[in-house]
């Protein structure tokens, strides 16, 4: 099997993207909440703690509870999106996306899944040009104590079928925080709704020829019970995306 192909045309266009691109903060951190209102106000404020130039954009959609109230209550510090129904995950950063100023876009879920604090992990190769892509990876020292024994397995399996797929080492395929030069992140014409959202940018950066950078970072996994949403039906869902996308045109 052939390394998969970086499409010319792309290539062409990252270039001359990066010099005509609006970048009026250093960093926007993309948001997507549903139903948060345990831990979104924490999320927030420990974002803005943050030393940075940060465009804090969430994307609050169809929530019931209290997430909407407590989002308005940070008035001009944050920039809200509102959907009335929810469109899921992938569809959320896609619509954050499309009004993000930073250089760099990164993901950070309304949860406290992981740690506000390490974004800078994350962020800082890319503003210091030494990286285009960069995954915080929950697996530097193996698996983490407290996650269920399905996701470790379904885990494992997304990095091999990266690998054989793409013959690409990563260890952590399905991590939340993922960060993106917004250029590149652009140029991948995301057209994902859920949770497809990382398969699709894993699949599109190695398509693009760019170099994942992974970075250790700390993770304590929620369970259904305190609000997680994914489904045992998204992994499925995760493998054929990435099938997918290895062998599909995108422009
Ligand atoms: N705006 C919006 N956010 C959503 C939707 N579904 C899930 N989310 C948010 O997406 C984030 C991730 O959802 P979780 O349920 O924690 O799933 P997870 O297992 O952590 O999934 P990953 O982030 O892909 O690792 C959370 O902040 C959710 O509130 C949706 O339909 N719309
Ligand atoms: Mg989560």
């Amino acid at each position: 099997m052939q390394a998969p192909e970086q499409p010319a045309e792309a290539r062409k266009k990252v270039a001359t993207q990066m010099n005509t691109l609006v970048c009026t903060s250093d960093v926007t951190v993309l948001v997507p909440a549903l139903n948060e209102e345990s831990t979104i106000r924490e999320v927030i404020e420990r974002l803005l703690a943050l030393d940075f130039d940060l465009q804090i954009v969430v994307i609050n959609d169809g929530s019931t509870d209290e997430t909407g109230a407590i989002l308005s209550s940070f008035g001009d510090k944050i920039e809200v999106i509102t959907n009335s129904q929810p469109g899921g995950k992938g569809a959320a950063i896609r619509k954050g996306l499309a009004i993000a100023r930073g250089k760099v876009v990164v993901i950070q879920d309304a949860d406290l899944e992981y740690r506000p604090e390490e974004l800078p992990l994350l962020v800082k190769p890319i503003l210091d040009g030494k990286a285009t892509v960069v995954y915080g990876t929950r697996f530097a020292h193996g698996m983490p104590p407290h996650m269920a024994l399905p996701n470790k397995l379904v885990n494992k399996l997304l990095v091999g079928a990266v690998a054989v797929l793409y013959f690409q080492k990563i260890t952590d395929e399905a991590t939340c925080y993922k960060a993106f030069r917004r250029d590149i992140l652009v140029q991948m014409n995301l057209v994902c709704n859920r949770f497809e959202f990382c398969p699709e940018v894993t699949a599109k950066a190695i398509r693009l020829r760019q170099q994942i950078l992974e970075v250790p970072i700390h993770y304590e996994p929620r369970s259904k019970e305190a609000g997680k949403k994914i489904r045992w039906t998204d992994a499925p869902e995760a493998f054929w995306t990435l099938l997918r996308h290895r062998f599909s045109r995108f422009k």
